[in-house]
């Protein structure tokens, strides 16, 4: 527990606090805002009385059980995505569940595309490509080389005085970004010359980091991605900030945008104002949504 100088101390909970209308395996988390009460000043020990509420928190389902969430991290105002196009290489579909996730939770998004070092002509192309796929519907893409220090200082700019929640595979260079701009920091970074193509978790928690410039970024090692844990069929397009757009002009106000007749998104796709890649994804969500419920 830090407090707002800066100061650690052995913190504890008291009583039994009810966040929200959620059960959760965790009721404090990084990025929580609590009130503080000293229990020995020699021990520099404190006891928690009080969290905040939430401007908003990423949550997962717990492994201990499907109605069961663990939160793991509060109170965020951007997601940073870093991918990479080689050494391991970030799918489209990857991308679009951790933008979906980000919708759920009103968290904006960026997207950090590391090792340019290494990227070819066919890597530049795609990532010329996902950059105008990702840029007309509002996010932001950035491309990145944290070897040869391309896009460090555009990033840094962007996580200034903000509270980031960093995610990715691992291996696409979370803690070498990290360890460049927090100079004292000597997180362990990992080899990939074995890559399995599952990567390894060495830490399960989040950790939130202090930037001398202002600002702070959460890792969280241990999360692959954010679980898609509440999303239903019918409000999957919601997430999907250009079918969002378009929904009230679909003929049926329950459509799934798959077989009905008069849907405004597929509609979009053929006139190409939505990018059929995303709408693919859109359907490969939808159905793994399905296999979940049943
Ligand atoms: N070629 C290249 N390798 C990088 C770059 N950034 C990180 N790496 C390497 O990728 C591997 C994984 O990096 P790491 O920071 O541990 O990834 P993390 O698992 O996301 O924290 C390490 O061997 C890094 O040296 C980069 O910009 N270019
Ligand atoms: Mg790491
Ligand atoms: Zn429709």
């Amino acid at each position: 527990m830090k407090d707002d100088n800066g100061h650690f101390y052995n913190a504890r909970m008291k009583g039994i606090f009810k966040i929200d209308d959620i059960t959760s395996t965790n009721p404090i988390a990084v990025g929580d805002q609590v009130e503080l009460e000293m229990e020995n000043e020699v021990e520099e020990s404190v006891t928690i009385t009080r969290i905040y509420d939430r401007h908003n928190y990423i949550n997962r389902q717990s492994p201990k059980g499907k109605h069961q969430q663990h939160i793991i991290a509060a109170n965020i105002d951007q997601s940073l995505l870093m991918a990479t196009l080689k050494e391991p290489k970030t799918s489209q579909g990857f991308i679009d569940r951790f933008l979906v996730a980000s919708e759920m939770y009103h968290v904006p998004s960026i997207i950090v595309f590391n090792k340019a070092d290494l990227y070819g002509k066919k890597e530049t192309q795609r990532f010329n490509g996902w950059k105008e796929m990702y840029e007309a519907i509002g996010y932001k893409i950035i491309l990145m080389s944290v070897n040869n220090n391309i896009g460090v200082e555009e990033i840094k700019k962007m996580l200034k005085e903000k509270i980031t929640l960093l995610s990715g595979h691992s291996g696409v260079g979370k803690s070498s970004l990290l360890n460049i701009i927090l100079p004292d920091l000597q997180l362990k970074t990992q080899d990939v010359s074995g890559w399995s193509g599952k990567g390894l978790h060495t830490t399960t928690f989040a950790e939130m980091f202090d930037f001398p410039f202002g600002g702070k970024i959460i890792d969280t090692p241990g999360m692959r991605e954010f679980g898609l844990i509440d999303v239903t069929k019918q409000e999957l397009s919601h997430y999907f900030p250009e079918m969002r757009v378009r929904l009230k002009n679909c003929q049926f106000n329950n459509c799934l945008h798959i077989n009905e007749p008069g849907c405004a998104v597929k509609d979009g796709v053929i006139n190409g104002t939505i990018h059929e890649d995303r709408y693919v994804s859109y359907v490969n969500i939808l159905e793994s949504i399905d296999e979940k419920s049943y």
